[in-house]
């Protein structure tokens, strides 16, 4: 019989990505959805049809388990969270419940109506915060600096107390930066490639960007979600990063889209807006994947440049329609 998958926060850039690759598998496919007077199911166009959408929310324990019960999953992934680290410091317990609460009523879920499951929970380099090692690897001791990143910690030791205590199959994967065309338009890499596409094509004259000196590991969300799925495949439950091991600023993406699309003076268009910077930062973030690219053979390939010409191509797209 073919395997069952229930993915949360389906309808988000990982979420989509990871249901196409889990349909081309051969899995039946359920993704559960939170109820939205308009929903967005724009990245799901692809698979739509063939997965299973359930209602429910990470804050109500009763979906949950229904959920659980009615896709009766062979494996698990939450990717379900309140992701945006600004909004965290605005709705710190919010995000608490949905990103730190959230993850141990999946577990619970998954521990009462199906133990046998093996679990993904969708961690984040946003834990080394202020980083005390350069690159961060499983061993990095963690430094959250954002309710978001403190939300995330109580999720990473409730996987692996779940995992000590019960026995659960339950892995981290602690993932830098991932963007793609689906990127959510609040975060940086498509702030900027959504604007330098708009300034492109004369919709806009300028781009406001916060700190422009902050340093990230940005990889290509499909290579990741790949990742995800090989932890699962593992004999033994673990925790791994994915990243890149290189790094750029926000200053260098940004000169590298404008130049993408053709102007050679980034600095002309771009200002910075204080209210864009955050009550704490994370000033750098670079992780080494010794230990995915050694036990799941997984390795990032696609880098800066090449993702900043995918994701300016894409907008350029989105906003003037297909090229002839
Ligand atoms: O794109 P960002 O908002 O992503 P951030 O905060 O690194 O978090 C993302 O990656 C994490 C993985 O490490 C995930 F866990 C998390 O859910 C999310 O997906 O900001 C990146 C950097 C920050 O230092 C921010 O201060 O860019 C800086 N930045 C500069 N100007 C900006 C802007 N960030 C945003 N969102 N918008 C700006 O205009």
């Amino acid at each position: 019989m073919g395997r069952r998958a229930l993915i949360t926060g389906v309808t988000g850039q990982d979420g989509s990505y990871l249901a196409e690759l889990l349909v081309s598998k051969g899995y039946t496919v359920y993704g559960l959805v939170r109820r939205l007077s308009t929903p967005n199911m724009t990245h799901l166009a692809a698979v739509k049809e063939r997965i299973h959408l359930i209602d429910g929310d990470l804050t109500d324990q009763s979906s949950i388990n229904n959920a659980i019960r009615e896709s009766q999953p062979d494996e698990v992934y939450n990717l379900a969270a309140q992701s945006f680290v600004q909004t965290s410091f605005k709705q710190p317990t919010l995000t608490c419940d949905v990103s730190g609460v959230g993850v141990v009523r999946m577990l619970e879920g998954v521990r009462l109506h199906a133990p046998q499951a093996r679990f993904y929970q969708a961690s984040t380099s946003e834990l080394y915060g202020q980083v005390q090692r350069e690159p961060q690897d499983e061993a990095t001791p963690f430094h959250p600096r954002s309710p978001y990143g403190f939300a995330k910690l109580m999720g990473y030791w409730a996987v692996i107390n779940y995992r000590e205590s019960y026995g659960l199959h339950a892995s981290n994967g602690i993932l830098f930066n991932h963007e793609s065309p689906r990127r959510g338009i609040e975060f940086v890499t498509r702030r900027i490639t959504h604007g330098v596409a708009q300034i492109a094509l004369g919709k806009s004259k300028n781009l406001h960007l916060g700190n422009l000196a902050a340093r990230r590991d940005w990889g290509y969300a499909p290579e990741y979600v790949e990742g995800m799925w090989r932890m699962l495949q593992q004999r033994e439950p673990s925790d791994y990063v994915l990243a890149t091991n290189t790094s750029f600023t926000v200053a260098q993406f940004a000169s590298l889209a404008f130049k993408v699309a053709g102007f050679r003076n980034w600095r002309k268009f771009v200002s910075v807006d204080q209210a864009l910077m955050r009550p704490a930062e994370v000033h750098t973030l670079r992780g080494n994947p010794k230990k995915a690219r050694k036990r799941l053979g997984w390795q990032a390939t696609t880098r800066v440049p090449e993702l900043v010409k995918k994701m300016v191509a894409a907008d350029l797209e989105n906003l003037e329609g297909p090229r002839r």
